[in-house]
């Protein structure tokens, strides 16, 4: 028998604007389902300052304008989880970053069901370890600060 062992990891999620904030209690419900602990939420408007620097690797793409508006366009429910693999078994739960490819892969993902489209596609999750520090030091102010909670967490240590 092969065990496979994954570090307890922190991601940064968000629940974006506009729709997927009508769901955010499902959402929530199904995060600590599938074994995350919550370590630390916020409700807040991200600042355009910040939203530009959140998503500063896409600033020469055509849509970056578009994203930084639509991020900024009301409240974001912000997040840090923490699980073994939390990275990826986030991302995992978003699906792919198009709602409609969502759909046809992946259709219990959050993004199949609350996305709408490419840019309004409901979450966010960080791509690795070193980006969800670099966002929770963005979003929280303190990384340590932010993740030393342990609420939900039965084998912390
Ligand atoms: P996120 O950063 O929001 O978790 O999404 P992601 O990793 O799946 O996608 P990423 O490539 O980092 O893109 C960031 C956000 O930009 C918007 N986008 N629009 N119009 C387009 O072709 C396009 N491509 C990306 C999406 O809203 C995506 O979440
Ligand atoms: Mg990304």
């Amino acid at each position: 028998e092969i065990h496979f062992f994954f570090p307890r990891q922190n991601t940064l999620a968000l629940i974006k604007p506009n729709s997927a904030q009508e769901h955010k209690a499902e959402i929530l419900e199904e995060i600590k389902s599938k074994g995350f602990a919550i370590k630390n939420q916020q409700e807040k408007y991200l600042s355009e300052e910040v939203a530009e620097e959140f998503y500063k690797e896409h600033k020469d793409k055509p849509f970056f304008s578009q994203l930084v508006q639509f991020i900024c366009s009301g409240p974001c429910l912000q997040l840090v989880l923490s699980k073994e693999n939390a990275v990826e078994d986030w991302r995992m739960m978003m699906g792919p970053t198009d709602p409609n490819r969502a759909k046809e892969v992946s259709p219990d993902s959050l993004r199949a069901r609350f996305g709408s489209d490419i840019l309004h596609n409901a979450v966010h999750g960080s791509s690795s370890v070193e980006q969800s520090d670099r966002e929770i030091r963005l979003l929280f102010g303190d990384l340590s600060a932010a993740v030393t909670s342990t609420e939900g967490e039965e084998d912390g240590f």
